[in-house]
């Protein structure tokens, strides 16, 4: 025993107490008083216990460490044999637990299964100490449905990398994993009536057994909305398709209604089909979950109020059934006022669907900041709160491991001391170096959701006053500064690309790192420029100066031949404080060198002049990307509502020659209705003549414009996905 005294201290706990235990999601009540060394032999006697927390203990308690004179633990539910007044600690919640650790033995009581298996997860944390405090854990979760929906465009996470998201869910203490990847084409149009192909079905069974021993409820989605009919014979292939997945173990459905368009829209037929399903299967399943389902029209930015769509869900569906809201746009973090607007729609409280740290829209960034943002009260408002993450599934656990501690204890959710410790756990040895490359890799640049997140944020502040005093010709205050955060850039990066603490991840990031790395080298030699300027060396000057264009043509290399996906292709780094930072300063540098020294050293700013040109509202934050003088739109990956006279086009930055056009729309969009247009000034607009090739709609122009846009000519809204929208240019 390392203290002989023993005295109870009643704590409102800290978060960096909560730390020091080791726990995330931050216990609710801790009351402790002294610690004693951890015990090196137990006796544990499992009262009642279920497979999950059978197969849990066997990770820790081994021949080794198991003895009848062993320290004793006791393990059960609120029905077990159990003191009263430890029983009657427990917290009357779903999913709560009692832990009482007294000299003598420590007793884990659950509320119900999931307690009593969430009570052994903090015991197991505990006991990785090396001293545990006497005392009482009281806990339970704030929101009831916790974890993450696999709902991102893209390439689905791999069998490997659920089965390792579904440990960690277990170990954070979330409950919910709702399958729904995009390009699963059985989760979607085309395949979705089919069953699964015997090798998919296999792995969904490991999964879903993997799932229920981390007490993780596995949610099987279907995306019906693309080509169901509204007739009998696709509500009952819907209904054999869930009868398939509950045959491979499946226990709750959702059903998703997300970026459609057409028929499948209608919110009658959706919630006749959901209430179906609530009857005839649900309900006499017996063994299955409520129903989930995401709306059509699931953010406040696209709810029309006069189609009555939410209302009619509200009003329609069954009490029971979930439905999800991302907020009050598609990409948004969520607060009461967001709550009230669509629970008082919906009769019910929505189901988060937040879209962090997803990046299916800015495919070129890694984002790895914390989870912050969303209000701290919502809790008693939400029916469930689930993160929508980035095809890098390791990736995510920085962020996913934040949602965690959010969802179970809301109010005390401290963000930044969160992502600190996550980091820890996702790189046990090198965390200090994936700190560094995580502080700089977090915002997603500019995006058509207009979804920012901080970046850089100490740092900024220093690379602002060195800019100020550059371009004032003032002594650069923080010059050392500067070198020191450019120098720790390299050191990091090649810490962490040599790191073997996590290759998962490692794997992910890696050409994103290499990109880091160079860009701290492009700093530094930028800093020899100023140097040698000040020192009025011509030739160290120049060295430096051709030092950095190397740098960025390697990095030039890195972004055309990485993650070459159609959407956002590339690897782009530290993109909104420390990259400009150089950029702007290496213009600077070479224009005052070359008026100095009579030079004329090429001086490239690196950015496309070129802009979006549209009337269309759900356009208007959209991306353009120049490539290889392909100028193109960044391809929405939502249906897009094109109204009568409505256009989207380029304005370039002056008149120049145009080449090919290349648009081309989901099929349920008509070409015939669009017209392709060009103009000088952007008013007298003459028309082009096209042609469909392809499945696209094709124009070759060879003229000097300004703009050059495509127009829905006819007295139709059309609704629809663009996939490509293209312009070649001199
Ligand atoms: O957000 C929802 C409900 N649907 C889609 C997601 O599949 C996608 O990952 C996100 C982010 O791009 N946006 C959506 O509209």
């Amino acid at each position: 025993m390392r203290h002989s005294f023993f005295t109870l201290l009643i704590l409102t706990v800290g978060f960096g107490f909560a730390q020091n235990l080791n726990i995330n999601p931050k216990p609710q009540h801790v009351v402790i008083g002294d610690y004693f060394d951890t015990p090196a032999l137990f006796h544990i006697q499992q009262k009642s216990t279920d497979k999950a927390i059978q197969n849990l203990l066997s990770t820790y308690f081994t021949n080794d460490n198991i003895s009848n004179k062993g320290f004793s633990i006791q393990i059960g539910g609120v029905n077990d044999r159990f003191p009263k007044k430890l029983k009657n600690k427990v917290p009357k919640k779903a999913e709560s637990y009692h832990i009482n650790i007294s000299k003598k033995q420590i007793s884990v009581i659950g509320r119900d299964a999931r307690g009593t298996y969430y009570g052994v997860r903090t015991l197991m944390a505990l006991l990785k100490n090396k001293t545990i405090p006497l005392g009482d854990i009281l806990d339970y979760p704030d929101v009831a449905a916790r974890g993450t929906v696999e709902g991102f465009y893209g390439t689905p996470w791999s069998f490997k990398h659920r089965m390792r998201q579904i440990d960690f869910y277990g170990e954070n203490k979330l409950n919910t994993y709702i399958y729904g990847p995009k390009d699963d084409p059985y989760h979607s149009s085309p395949n979705w009536r089919k069953p699964y192909p015997e090798k998919e079905a296999i792995q969904l069974k490991k999964l879903i057994d993997r799932a229920a021993l981390n007490h993780v409820d596995f949610v099987w989605a279907i995306h019906p909305g693309k080509d169901i009919k509204w007739h009998n014979e696709d509500r009952k292939a819907l209904l054999h398709k869930f009868e398939l997945m509950y045959d491979l173990g499946v226990r709750a459905y959702a059903v998703f209604f997300d970026d459609i368009s057409g028929e499948g829209t209608n919110p009658k037929q959706q919630a006749e089909l959901l209430n179906f399903l609530h009857a005839e299967f649900i309900k006499k399943k017996t063994d299955v979950k409520p129903l989930i389902m995401c709306p059509t029209e699931y953010n406040k930015g696209w709810s029309k109020p006069e189609g009555g769509y939410l209302e009619t869900l509200g009003k329609e569906l069954h009490p029971s059934i979930r439905i999800m809201w991302t907020g009050n746009t598609v990409v948004a973090d969520i607060d009461t006022e967001t709550m009230n607007w669509i629970n008082t729609k919906i009769n019910r409280n929505a189901f988060i669907w937040w879209n962090f740290p997803v990046s299916d829209y800015v495919r070129n960034h890694m984002l790895l900041g914390p989870a912050y943002g969303n209000g701290k009260d919502i809790a008693q408002d939400v029916s469930g709160f689930v993160s929508n993450p980035m095809e890098h599934a390791e990736a995510s656990k920085i962020a996913i491991y934040g949602v965690a501690d959010y969802t179970w204890n809301m109010s005390e959710y401290q963000p930044e001391k969160n992502w600190l410790q996550a980091l820890k756990v996702v790189m046990p040895k090198s965390y200090k170096a994936l700190e560094i490359f995580a502080t700089h890799n977090s915002d997603l640049g500019p995006n058509g959701h207009r979804y920012r997140r901080e970046e850089s944020v100490s740092f900024s502040p220093i690379a602002k006053a060195f800019l100020n005093d550059l371009e004032a010709d003032n002594t650069i205050e923080n010059f050392e500064t500067v070198r020191n955060e450019f120098q720790t850039m390299v050191e990091a990066s090649y810490i962490l690309l040599n790191s073997k603490d996590n290759p998962i991840l490692l794997d992910e990031i890696r050409h994103w790192v290499q990109q880091f790395k160079l860009l701290g080298q492009s700093g530094l030699a930028m800093l020899h420029m100023h140097t040698a300027l000040q020192a009025k060396n011509s030739d160290a000057f120049e060295r430096s100066y051709q030092a950095v264009k190397a740098i960025k043509a390697e990095m030039y290399k890195i972004d055309r031949e990485e993650n070459q996906n159609p959407y956002q292709p590339g690897i782009k780094t530290a993109t909104l404080v420390i990259a400009p930072l150089i950029d702007k300063s290496f213009v600077h540098l070479t224009k005052t060198y070359n008026k100095a020294f009579g030079k004329n050293l090429e001086v490239d700013a690196n950015y496309n002049p070129h802009k979006l040109f549209t009337n269309i509202e759900q356009l208007k934050n959209q991306q353009v990307t120049l490539r290889d003088r392909t100028l193109a739109l960044n391809p929405p990956l939502e249906i897009i509502r094109l109204s009568p006279q409505a256009y989207f086009g380029f304005e370039l930055q002056k008149e120049i020659r145009v080449n090919k056009l290349v648009l081309q729309l989901e099929k349920s969009l008509i070409y015939n209705n669009l017209n392709l247009e060009i103009s000088t000034n952007g008013k007298e607009w003459s028309e082009i003549k096209t042609e469909q090739k392809d499945a696209s709609l094709q124009a070759s122009i060879n003229a000097k414009v300004k703009f050059v846009r495509m127009k829905n000519a006819s007295n139709e809204t059309l609704n629809g996905k663009i996939k490509k929208f293209t312009v070649k240019i001199k």
